[in-house]
Formats: structure tokens, sequence, C-alpha cells
């Protein structure tokens, strides 16, 4: 299948790397252009699972994509601020039939997706792998992670259309799954992101030290209950104790993803960069205002990430 990488960062170059090792013709789209030069000069360099691997992929700007570039297939690898600029500058290879899925962490990434392609040709989704960017043109890519998604639209050709992506995803080892409960799944992974990626970032700590503290579960259920309230209102039911138990028991492992300093951290802490707090945290916080819902824990949350992100001069 022909498929590009709309945001080929730390997860999009995963993805592409291991979708093009499984015979699919991939192209990567990225607006870092020393990135995206590294890569058209010297290949993808990847740690991948300790073995020094050198892949070569067209890449391209996504300033420069013409329609020569079309596939069936685009996977949105942005982070959530670069959504919409990445839609725009892809506008050249968006056809009729073009399915674009999208891997995004937070919420709410479709309504800006249906801004640019039919909601028929719309796929939701998130995953459980990890990657790491260490330079222009290299990444780590560690451990192993699912995939879950399913059509925006509820049509039998849309199903099959999510079929489809799901095979071509595991035809690369990506573990992918059809998931009729979506938007429960897309919730879940986003109160993981709402109460490990701020916190952390804020308190300099990896998941594994903020669980080991005294006040991490009272903290870690008051935001899961916001998430959960304003849920609700899009008939999405999250159980509070059943979310806060697979947060402790999954995040806080000291041999394993314990040990991760979530992407968030690493954006602002590591390489300066603005974060996605407002499609986490934030977005509840607008949602909460919508539907009346006080939500002080994820105000305050946000609020103290764009107070850092200020401080540091993120960009
Ligand atoms: P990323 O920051 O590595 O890449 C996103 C974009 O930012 C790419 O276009 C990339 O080229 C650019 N970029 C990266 N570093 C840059 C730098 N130093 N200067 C300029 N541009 C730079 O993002 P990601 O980690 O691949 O995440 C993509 C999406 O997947 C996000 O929504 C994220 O929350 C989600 N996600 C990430 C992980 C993870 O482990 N990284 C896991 C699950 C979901
Ligand atoms: C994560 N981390 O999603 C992934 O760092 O943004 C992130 C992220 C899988 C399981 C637990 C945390």
């Amino acid at each position: 299948m022909k498929i590009t990488i709309a945001g080929a960062g730390a997860m999009g170059s995963r993805f592409g790397l291991m979708l093009h090792n499984a015979g699919h013709e991939v192209v990567l789209v990225d607006g870092w252009k020393d990135h995206v030069e590294a890569i058209q000069k010297e290949g993808l360099k990847a740690n991948f699972n300790g073995e020094e691997v050198i892949v070569k992929l067209p890449a391209l700007l996504q300033s420069e994509v013409t329609e020569t570039a079309t596939s069936d297939l685009i996977i949105l690898f942005t982070k959530a601020m670069q959504l919409e600029k990445m839609l725009n500058d892809l506008k050249p290879v968006i056809h009729e039939k073009t399915k674009v899925l999208c891997l995004l962490n937070g919420i709410g990434h479709e309504e800006v997706i249906e801004k640019f392609v039919p909601k028929e040709n719309i796929f939701i989704g998130n995953t459980m792998w990890t990657a790491g960017m260490e330079g222009p043109g290299r990444v780590k890519l560690f451990g192993s992670g699912t995939v879950a998604l399913k059509n925006l639209v509820d049509t039998e050709e849309a199903k099959k259309g999510a079929l489809e992506i799901v095979e071509v995803l595991n035809s690369a080892g990506l573990n992918a799954n059809y998931s009729e409960n979506i938007l429960y799944a897309i919730y879940k992974k986003a109160c993981v992101n709402g109460s490990m990626n701020g916190l952390c970032t804020i308190l300099l700590s990896n998941m594994y030290e903020f669980g080991s503290t005294t006040d991490a579960h009272m903290i870690v259920e008051n935001i899961v209950k916001e998430f959960a309230e304003v849920a609700k209102f899009e008939n999405i039911e999250i159980n509070v104790s059943e979310i806060v138990e697979y947060i402790e028991s999954n995040c806080y492992n000291c041999k394993t993803i314990g040990l991760h300093y979530p992407s968030m951290y690493q954006d602002l802490n590591k390489n300066n960069r603005l974060t996605e707090i407002d499609y986490i945290n934030g977005a509840v916080v607008r949602k909460g205002e919508k539907y009346g819902i006080p939500t002080p824990y994820c105000a305050f949350l946000t609020a103290l990430v764009h107070c850092k992100e200020q401080i540091l001069g993120a960009k």
C-alpha cells in the first residue's frame, strides 16, 4: 500500500520504518527541515531495539508536497498543535478516496480533520507504542505496543476501510485491533496522558518516581474524575477506579515503562518545545466550561504547564 506518514518525528518514524520494512511504499512528510534533509541525505537512522539500522525512505518537506505524492493512506503523527497546518499543506494529496488515520494523543482531533477530509475517510485511534527523537534523522525505538482504531462514521464501507488499515498495520507487526468502542479507548489513553504527562513535566520526574509519592493516588483520582465527568456528556462511560487502577498498575513499573519520561517532559524540559497540554487537560477544561462542570485539577495543571512554557521561552 502507498502510505504517507504526516509528521515523521519519533512516532511517525517508528510507523514509517516498520511499514517500509514490511514492504509498503512509505513516504515521510515533515515540517522540520534539518530532519527531512538528514533523511534525504543519509536515510532514517534508528536504534531499533538495540540494533543500529539505517532505512532509505523518501522524505518530503510538508511545504513542498505536490499531487505526485498521492497515497492510499495518510497516517497523522504530528504534535496536536501542528495538525491543522499539516492538513492544510497536504491538501494537494487528499483525494476523494484517501484514507486518513489519526493516532495522536489527546481528544477531539476529528473536529480539525473534518475541515479537510470527508468524514467517511477519517479513522481515529490511539497507540501504546512509544518512540523517542534523538536528533535530526535519528530516532530511538524500543519495546512493543498496540494500536486501536475505528472508522469515524458507521457505514459498512467505512468499517471495511478500517479493517483494511488494521490488516496493513498488522502486516508490519504493529499489533492493531479494530475497536468498537474507540472513543472510550481514546479517553482512557487521554486519562493516562492527562495524569502522567503534565505532572511529570512540572515535577521533573519519570512516572515511577511520581507514582511513588504519597499524594500521587489522590491527584490522579481527581484528574480522572474530571475526565469522566466531561466524558459522560459525550455518552462515554468511564469507570474512575478502574482507570486509576489501570494507570497505577501500568505506568509505575520501576523496571519498564515507569522509567519513561512522558513525551511532554521531553518536549518542554529537554527540547524547549511547546506541549500538547491544551489538547489533553486543556481540552477537558474547555469541555467542562461548555457542559458546566468544574475541572479545577485540569485547569491548575494546564496553567502550570503554560507558566513553565513561558518561563522557559518554549517554542
Ligand atoms: P515528535 O515531537 O517526535 O514529532 C512531531 C513533529 O515535531 C514532527 O514533525 C517532528 O519532526 C517535529 N520535531 C520533533 N523534534 C523537533 C525539534 N527538536 N525541532 C523541530 N521539530 C521537531 O512527536 P511524537 O513523539 O512522534 O508524537 C506524535 C504524536 O503521537 C503526539 O500526539 C504524541 O502525543 C503521540 N504519542 C507519542 C508517543 C511517544 O512515545 N513519543 C507515544 C504515543 C503517542
Ligand atoms: C505512554 N506515554 O503516550 C505511552 O509519553 O505521551 C507519552 C505517552 C504508552 C503507555 C504509557 C505512557
